[in-house]
């Protein structure tokens, strides 16, 4: 089997690789941590690197805290639909919202802030939950002329595959790199996540299948 090498107008995605995603943060997903060796790996293959960063204001509409007589993991109706509501994390200008201190990717040329509209979440580095919200990652990418994109970090079953989902719709060549993500998989949400990526043509590779610099 040939190892892949991405192509110089493809771009490696890094969503939400956060305080508040690890071990120890607000709203940890199990083994969060892994992803960061794995990431500083691959990240020499690619020329193009966009960061993303869970950005929310204090008393954010996805907080759990923010809804009377609600419970973290919950789920309620926003205006736009259903919405899970979480514990409070990632908040604008605390530790819980920094990137992880051990992400190295010195050559990432893009951070994207995204969940700071105080009323709309945004699991998407492209659209928020609203669905009608750009947050200009699209645009970005398509003027630098980037075709192919590949997503990796924090959650499996909500970021990294809103993100990836919605780099399909706009067009791009969209893979995940499984082992570069870890999962919340609350109800199913892993597999129902993966089912929906992969009918919707998003490639689940390995970082075992790059070439490496
Ligand atoms: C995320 C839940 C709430 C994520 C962000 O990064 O997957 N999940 N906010
Ligand atoms: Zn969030």
């Amino acid at each position: 089997m040939s190892l892949i090498t991405p192509a110089p107008d493809a771009a490696l995605i890094v969503v939400d690789v956060q305080n508040g995603f690890c071990d120890g943060g607000n709203l940890a997903v199990a083994g969060g941590a892994q992803v960061v060796p794995i990431i500083n790996r691959l990240a020499p293959a690619f020329a193009n690197i966009v960061i993303t960063q869970d950005w929310h204001p204090a008393g954010h509409a996805s907080f759990a805290s923010a809804h009377h007589g609600k419970a973290a993991f919950d789920t309620t109706e926003m205006f736009y639909g259903s919405q899970v509501l979480w514990p409070d994390h990632c908040v604008q200008g605390t530790p819980d919202a920094e990137l992880h201190a051990d992400l190295h990717l010195p050559t990432a040329q893009l951070i994207i802030r995204k969940g700071f509209h105080a009323g709309i979440d945004s699991y998407s580095a492209f659209m928020e939950a609203d669905r009608q919200t750009q947050t200009g990652l699209q645009a970005y990418l398509k003027q630098r002329g980037i075709r192919s994109v590949y997503v990796v970090g924090l959650a499996t079953d909500f970021c990294v595959a809103w993100t990836a989902l919605d780099a399909r719709t706009a067009g791009f060549d969209t893979s995940v790199i499984e082992d570069a993500c870890r999962a919340i998989d609350m109800n199913g949400s892993l597999a129902a996540a993966w089912a929906q990526m992969q009918s919707q043509g998003v490639k689940r590779l390995q970082s075992s299948s790059f070439q490496l610099p």
